[in-house]
């Protein structure tokens, strides 16, 4: 049979390959064409002399004593700085919805690692123990305390779901027993985040085409911006650099 232009068969075969069009893209998900995204990726840089891990008494709690970690407010390694949260500033990029799943810090060799986690606001938190000691987790946001929660040596993993915690702001990990232990959860809107590692590198992927104010976040150094312009499938470059404060004026 030849299919002409305007015969039955012919709108009854483009019917089915819509449908069949409509039913694939549905499946990949590609029904919606969005323009490719691109990605800001970079380096957080330290300029100046590496600040020196100094020593931390350890001897108060046997367990803790068997090994041996440095203060660790600084860490730079090669010039490049660690424990760097650098995400789209709070309200720049589309907002996600919290994961299901919980961002996760372990205390482990008396230490929280990682020291600096992101989370999108509404997800929640999970903290263990896997050290053969007694931790408290203290929450807090700044001042205010939000929770303050006994972990005893093979305790269940405490879930703190953060209500109440907005995008935008930090609640500070403490432990009491151990007054050397902190860590940062940073709450943001989406999921364009990522906190530095040893090699002080990071990438957001994924970010639509468009103008974007970023920002570096360090627990103690502070915060530094840096405008960028992302273009589609390609990554942007940004590196932003650190510098230990000026030492203060020495008394008259
Ligand atoms: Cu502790």
């Amino acid at each position: 049979m030849k299919i002409t232009p305007g015969s039955p068969v012919l709108a009854l075969t483009m019917r089915r390959w819509i449908l069949a069009t409509a039913l694939a893209c549905a499946a990949t998900g590609t029904a919606v064409a969005a323009p490719p995204a691109g990605s800001i990726t970079g380096a957080v840089t330290w300029t100046g002399p590496a600040p020196e891990a100094k020593p931390v008494d350890r001897s108060s709690d046997p367990v803790c004593a068997k090994t041996a970690h440095g203060t660790d407010d600084v860490v730079v390694t090669d010039g490049k700085l660690r424990d760097v949260l650098v995400r789209i500033k709070v309200g720049g990029a589309p907002a996600a919805a919290a994961p299901t799943t919980p961002a996760v810090i372990a205390q482990s060799e008396c230490m929280y690692a990682p020291r600096v986690v992101g989370v999108i606001a509404g997800q929640a938190l999970e903290i263990r123990n896997l050290d053969a000691t007694f931790h408290n987790v203290r929450g807090n946001a700044l001042t205010k305390v939000l929770w303050n929660l006994a972990q005893p040596k093979g305790a269940a993993p405490i879930v703190r779901d953060l209500a109440g915690r907005a995008a935008g702001d930090v609640v500070s990990l403490h432990c009491d027993v151990h007054p050397w232990m902190a860590a940062w959860v940073v709450v943001s809107d989406h999921g364009f985040f990522a906190v530095t590692g040893a090699d002080g590198g990071f990438t957001l992927p994924g970010v639509p085409p468009g103008s974007y104010t970023v920002e570096a976040w360090h627990p103690t150094l502070g915060l530094k911006t840096a405008k960028v312009k992302v273009k589609k499938g390609k990554p942007t470059k940004v590196r932003f650099t650190f510098a230990a404060p000026p030492a203060a004026a020495p008394a008259p």
